[in-house]
């Protein structure tokens, strides 16, 4: 059904979902009617994002899992579908920034965020996709970015990142689009969360960030996203609504994509 947007009886796996954008998407995915997995890397952010679920009445299985090591990513996978179900909808979420001037970055700096952001998505979604083929299909949503598409100061490891990430959205569209599996992408504008909490920080003059009024200037919303303004986009490209969406970039930033921002 092309308007059916319901993911009752759908396990999903949302990685690095303790809290942010991911804890919001993994929300969303709930209210839908699906069963939610979620990992972070440190037991101790698993305990805050298991303690966050229940204050929210939201059941869900949590999992210590670093996103970059291939054998505990195989681990977690076999782990849920052995407790909880074939994974139907995984969320590629996990990620980190580096925020250091590229001549001033070093080669592990660079690779770490790599690491994290373009090779965990590969390992993850590699390990979801056997189970997804044979159970005849299944959703990958990518959170991009809108250095998908743009580059900034200081931000090259992650822009390479995610610029890669996006294409390998497309790479798993078209490899497996004819097993039923659709694999897209949201690319998130700026949303206020704890990773760009730095970019938002009140001035010692009690100003706001000039970055803070720089993103206002960008963005014809006139504001930052809020973690739970990508919950729509994040249902629809996990339900059977976005059947025939594949290979896209949803981008959710408020219009910063279509705007030359406003005049000093
Ligand atoms: P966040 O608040 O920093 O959350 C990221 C989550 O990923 C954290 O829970 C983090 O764990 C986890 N993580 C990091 N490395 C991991 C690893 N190796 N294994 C497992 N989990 C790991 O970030 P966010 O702002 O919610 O961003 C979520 C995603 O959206 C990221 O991919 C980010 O790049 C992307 N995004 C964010 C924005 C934005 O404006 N905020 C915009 C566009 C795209 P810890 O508990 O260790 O921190
Ligand atoms: C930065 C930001 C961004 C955002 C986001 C934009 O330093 O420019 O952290 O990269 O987090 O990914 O879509």
């Amino acid at each position: 059904m092309a308007t059916n947007f319901r993911l009752d009886g759908k396990v999903a796996l949302v990685t690095g979902a303790s809290y942010g954008i991911g804890f919001a998407i993994a929300k969303a995915l709930h209210e839908a009617g699906a069963t939610i997995c979620f990992n972070d890397i440190k037991q101790e952010f698993v305990d805050k994002g298991l303690a966050a679920y229940a204050e929210a009445g939201i059941p869900v299985h949590g999992y210590v899992c670093d996103v970059t090591d291939e054998d505990a990513v195989n681990a977690l996978v076999a782990t849920i579908e052995k407790e909880v179900g074939v994974i139907d909808i995984l969320v590629n979420n996990a990620g980190i920034i580096k925020r250091i001037p590229m001549h001033e970055m070093s080669a592990a700096e660079f690779r770490q965020v790599i690491d994290v952001d373009l090779n965990a998505p590969f390992i993850c979604a590699k390990a979801v996709i056997p189970s997804m083929m044979k159970k005849g299909g299944g959703k990958i949503i990518n959170i991009c970015s809108m250095m998908s598409e743009l580059g900034r100061e200081t931000v090259s490891a992650y822009a390479s990142a995610k610029g890669g990430l996006k294409m390998l959205t497309k790479n798993i569209a078209s490899e497996y689009g004819k097993y039923n599996i659709q694999c897209n992408g949201i690319g998130p504008g700026y949303i206020a969360t704890p990773q760009t909490a730095p970019l938002r920080e009140i001035q010692p003059d009690g100003e706001r960030h000039p970055f803070d009024k720089f993103i206002i200037a960008k963005t014809p919303a006139e504001r930052w996203g809020n973690p739970e303004d990508l919950a729509g986009p994040a249902v629809f490209l996990a339900s059977e609504a976005s059947d025939f969406v594949n290979g896209h970039v949803l981008y959710v930033d408020g219009g910063i994509l279509a705007y030359i921002g406003k005049q000093p």
